[in-house]
């Protein structure tokens, strides 16, 4: 969840782990600091706040230095605090950053007081740099007491400790929570993801599970978890956006809502083939994987997770195959049955996520006979792990609320219906509609984009309101999820998502004239049953938005606000119905006046259980 960047070089880093801040920050944004090394030691400078309060204190103080870590933090163990902000230092010479949680840091606390270390902080993070700095009593060098301290630690962590009795090391360790070595020519980086050193090199090598490795300005060694010195492979970065810029727009959200036209053809891109879905998207294999799939389980989180549920209706509808979903959470530490012949089909942006991932690999062990990851990011452990993965192609997003992640998993997802239906008996005329009907989506979604004035003429009646519910039939229930999450992330509004079917049965008692009803209404089997939910609504006095199909004539009148929407193919409906409920939060968020890339208390990536 946090963000880390580490440098050496013969230059002076400061800038570089500053920028590298800068763009890790959607991931942890509470507090951030760094500690550099110079011809005078170790000086370490850190904030409450924003990157921003970081770089001006460390312009007023003029630190710098030819080594470095810096980290932004979302706090775990330990309040927000400055005395909690990483990098943790101890006896003024060794200095450390940490993704993840150490599980053992009571019993380890305890230990190193007896030892005479004296804690500064409430953080999990601490123990760790107390315990290295111990163990360098007797190692021999510091990479050695990093061997063996990692062993001491039980929970997960991407950790870089540097000290300044070897200047211009950076000691590196991994175990559930990513870390990846940057290449500079006669200088080396190290972060916690590739985006943060972008802008100094585009040569990365991913440290696996127990690495530790050590990266000074002119070499890089790396060991696994036994100590055995490992070559690990060089890829180089093609991500094609400019992550760190919000061009002409004011916020990454907004951009990336906008966006979703070009990811979701991105994701197209060379995949549609004649009718056909291409099974390579999926990885070498699938058709050895597909072929034999009897059951579909899904697994995800959050905003993932709703789309998961979207593929649920389209996977049992059309590819004829049945199919779970489930929070990741609830279903690793749930004992569950496994059907025969099951693919685990894991669902994230980052791929990253530490319920997902665990989910994972606890389906490996239970008997899974397939995993497949729906992933963004193809460095991932998600991808990495699975024997198959379809990489969205999104481009980076920014924004800790995810939009075009979504959409672009959606089409992934429908594509996956295609791929798995043709061993189950779909025919080449559905398999047909589907790519015809994902081939018009990103024209579909630009045309969809043209309602956003009219959205941000709505948000003004919903910016009072303190409580809101969605309400959804079908394939559009995860849509109306999905529209109350994006409203309650970044307006803190209240919002409730109901299948309307289900308000007879408790939510109608809520409604009065404060508290907005928002429908998405597509033309489809369902919409004289969802009529029937309106009129529900209306006669207990509720207040309408209905996002509805031209051709579904529903009339705006003093209880209803009905905005159309052009007809699509119920196919793809999920995927366009999407669209004007982001629009929504987001304006309702610009008048409310939160922060819409860091909405207070959530983060990008949450590595963290
Ligand atoms: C899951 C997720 C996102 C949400 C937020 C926190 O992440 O819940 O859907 O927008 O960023 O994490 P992922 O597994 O899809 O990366």
């Amino acid at each position: 969840m946090c963000g880390i960047v580490g440098a050496t070089a013969e230059r002076r880093v400061a800038d570089i782990l500053l920028e590298g801040l800068r763009r890790l920050e959607y991931r942890g944004y509470d507090s951030a600091g760094m500690a550099l090394l110079n011809d005078q030691g170790l000086h370490t400078v850190r904030r409450v706040g924003k990157v921003k309060e970081l770089a001006n204190a460390a312009e007023e103080q003029g630190s710098n230095g030819y080594a470095g870590i810096a980290h932004t933090r979302w706090a775990t163990h330990g309040g927000v605090t400055e005395a909690n902000a990483h990098p943790h230092v101890s006896s003024d010479t060794l200095a450390v950053v940490h993704n993840g949680i150490i599980e053992n840091h009571e019993s380890l606390r305890k230990q190193l007081q007896g030892l005479g270390y004296v804690f500064a902080s409430q953080t999990d993070t601490e123990v760790i740099a107390h315990l290295v700095h111990h163990e360098m009593k007797s190692a021999p060098t510091l990479l050695a007491a990093v061997q063996k301290a990692v062993k001491q630690l039980e929970g997960a962590y991407g950790t870089v400790i540097m000290d300044q009795r070897e200047p211009g090391e950076l000691i590196v360790a991994r175990s559930g929570s990513p870390l990846v070595i940057g290449l500079g020519i006669g200088e080396n980086f190290v972060a916690s993801d590739q985006l943060a050193l972008l802008p100094v090199t585009r040569e990365f090598i991913y440290l696996e599970e127990g690495d530790v490795a050590s990266v000074s300005r002119q070499k890089i060694a790396i060991f696994d978890h036994q100590g055995n010195a490992v070559e690990r492979e060089q890829i180089t970065s093609d991500m094609q956006y400019d992550a760190g810029g919000k061009g002409e727009y004011r916020h990454f959200m907004l951009k990336e809502i906008h966006e979703q036209p070009f990811a979701v053809r991105n994701t197209l891109e060379g995949r549609l083939l004649d009718g056909k879905v291409a099974l390579d998207a999926f990885g070498p294999g699938a058709d050895a994987i597909f072929k034999d799939v009897q059951h579909v389980q899904i697994v995800a989180c959050g905003t993932s997770y709703h789309a998961g549920m979207v593929a649920r209706y389209w996977l049992e509808e059309y590819a004829g195959v049945s199919c779970n979903i489930e929070i990741a959470s609830e279903f690793r530490y749930r004992k569950s049955h496994v059907f025969p012949n099951s693919l685990l089909v894991t669902i994230s942006q980052s791929g990253e996520t530490a319920d997902t991932l665990a989910a994972l690999r606890l389906a490996k062990e239970i008997g899974y006979q397939s995993s497949l990851s729906i992933c963004n990011v193809d460095s991932s452990s998600m991808v990495r792990e699975s024997d198959l993965a379809f990489l969205t192609r999104a481009g980076a997003e920014i924004g800790v609320a995810s939009t075009k992640a979504f959409t672009t998993q959606l089409a992934g997802l429908l594509m996956l219906t295609a791929a798995i239906g043709r061993y189950h008996g779909m025919s080449d005329a559905i398999e047909a509609r589907i790519t015809k009907a994902l081939s018009s989506l990103p024209a579909k979604l630009e045309e969809c984009l043209g309602i956003t004035t009219e959205i941000e003429a709505l948000a003004p009646e919903f910016a009072d309101k303190d409580h809101s519910l969605f309400l959804g039939r079908g394939n559009q229930y995860p849509i109306a999820m999905e529209g109350a999450l994006k409203l309650k992330e970044i307006s803190y509004i209240h919002a409730e998502a109901y299948a309307s079917g289900e308000l007879k049965h408790g939510p109608l008692a809520l409604i009065d004239a404060d508290m907005p009803v928002i429908v998405v209404a597509p033309n489809n089997e369902l919409l004289e049953k969802l009529k029937s939910n309106v009129e529900e609504v209306r006669a207990r006095g509720g207040i309408m938005y209905v996002f509805a199909d031209r051709d579904a004539n529903f009339v705006s009148d003093e209880s209803m606000r009905v905005i159309n929407l052009a007809h699509v193919d119920e196919l793809i409906a999920p995927i366009i119905y999407t669209l004007p409920l982001q629009l929504l939060s987001y304006y309702v968020a610009i008048i409310k006046g939160t922060d819409v890339d860091q909405p207070r208390n959530l983060a990008k990536s949450v590595t963290v259980e």
